[in-house]
């Protein structure tokens, strides 16, 4: 028996203290608060909807409400703004990015999807500089709705296109996205009979093997899509379906294959084993520390969440309004 399956065996044995980022899952995965964004409130005065780490393991999450790209590193986490996404003037109106996905290029620029853009946007490796805050360009157009975002090995870029169900690819050079997949739309009520939830195509990431794997936050699924080198892609096959998975928004692979989901509206983190099984491995009420968690990124064991902190659901207020509950926009972290 090698040493890691009889760590494995431990594990199991052990589940008071979360083996979950070593390969089994499980319950007890240990969540903390590594840095709350803004510290004199538990208001949304900064909006984070996603996560990304950079070679060195430092952290960078757009913020909605300034425009600003933060960046936090876990050894001494104070965020520093080190990029921008400036508003738009479209039809007469400004509009916010209002940043959705964000990820590297294997090339180490930082690519983030402006929903109300229509676009994803880059950021010059180089010009990721606190003293002189770089500034986001046009690189995909035509991606309605652009949502979780990922790269494959040669250097496509995949989008979801969020309600629309639609996945669109461009290559390495940016452009127009092309429609390489497309999930069926659907639309849940919330168990408060009211609140809508419609988008099926959300975080995405490929697994080892380059299967692109889609969260479906309406359906509370996680689809799976293979895509060939020239980007032609299959139908759309659905992994696993769940309640457990309803408000599946980010996810991740870790170095060991396991795919980690953090389900917003629950306040939930889920491990999804290759063969669709879902296990519940984190999950607390309005007080944290998840707060609409919305993205997670692995870097080495630990895995980093972005808190969104939007009031819905189980990370509502007892009075169904606010989410003033917690710290509010923040980073928490999984360990093992
Ligand atoms: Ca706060
Ligand atoms: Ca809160």
């Amino acid at each position: 028996m090698d040493i890691k399956r009889l760590a494995s065996l431990l594990c199991v044995f052990a589940l008071a203290s979360g083996c979950a980022l070593t390969g089994t899952g499980g319950q007890g995965a240990k969540v903390s608060i590594l840095t709350d964004l803004d510290p004199a409130s538990a208001e949304r005065t900064v909006i984070v909807e996603s996560i990304a780490a950079d070679k060195q393991g430092r952290l960078y999450l757009p913020d909605r409400a300034s425009g600003n790209i933060l960046r936090v590193d876990p050894k001494a986490p104070k965020a520093a703004a080190v990029a921008r996404i400036e508003a738009r003037e479209i039809k007469g109106k400004k509009v916010n990015a209002d940043a959705g996905g964000i990820e590297f290029s294997p090339q180490g620029d930082l690519f983030i999807a402006a929903g109300p853009f229509n676009e994803v946007v880059r950021i010059r490796g180089a010009d990721l500089n606190p003293q002189k805050p770089g500034k986001a360009e046009t690189f995909a157009t035509g991606a309605e709705g652009a949502n979780g975002i990922t790269f494959d090995k040669q250097g496509n870029l995949y989008i979801a296109g969020g309600r629309n169900g639609k996945v669109y690819r461009v290559g390495p050079g940016g452009g127009s996205a092309q429609v390489v997949a497309e999930i069926a739309t659907f639309t849940r009520t919330l168990p408060d009979g009211k609140t809508q939830q419609t988008i099926v195509a959300n975080g995405i990431a490929f697994d080892a093997k380059g299967i692109l794997h889609v969260a479906d936050t309406a359906r509370g699924a996680i689809w799976k899509i293979a895509v060939a080198g020239d980007g032609k892609a299959g139908k759309p096959q659905m992994l696993a379906e769940n309640p457990l998975l309803e408000g599946a928004d980010g996810l991740a692979f870790d170095k060991t294959g396991k795919l980690w989901v953090v389900a917003n509206e629950r306040n939930a983190l889920l491990a999804v084993t290759p063969d669709g099984k879902v296990e519940e491995v984190a999950k607390n009420d309005s007080k944290g520390p998840l707060e609409f968690p919305s993205a997670i990124v692995v870097v080495g064991n630990t895995g980093y969440i972005s808190n969104f902190d939007n009031p819905r659901r189980d990370n509502m207020d007892a009075n169904g309004k606010t989410a003033l509950d917690g710290i509010g926009a923040s980073i928490a972290q999984v360990t093992p």
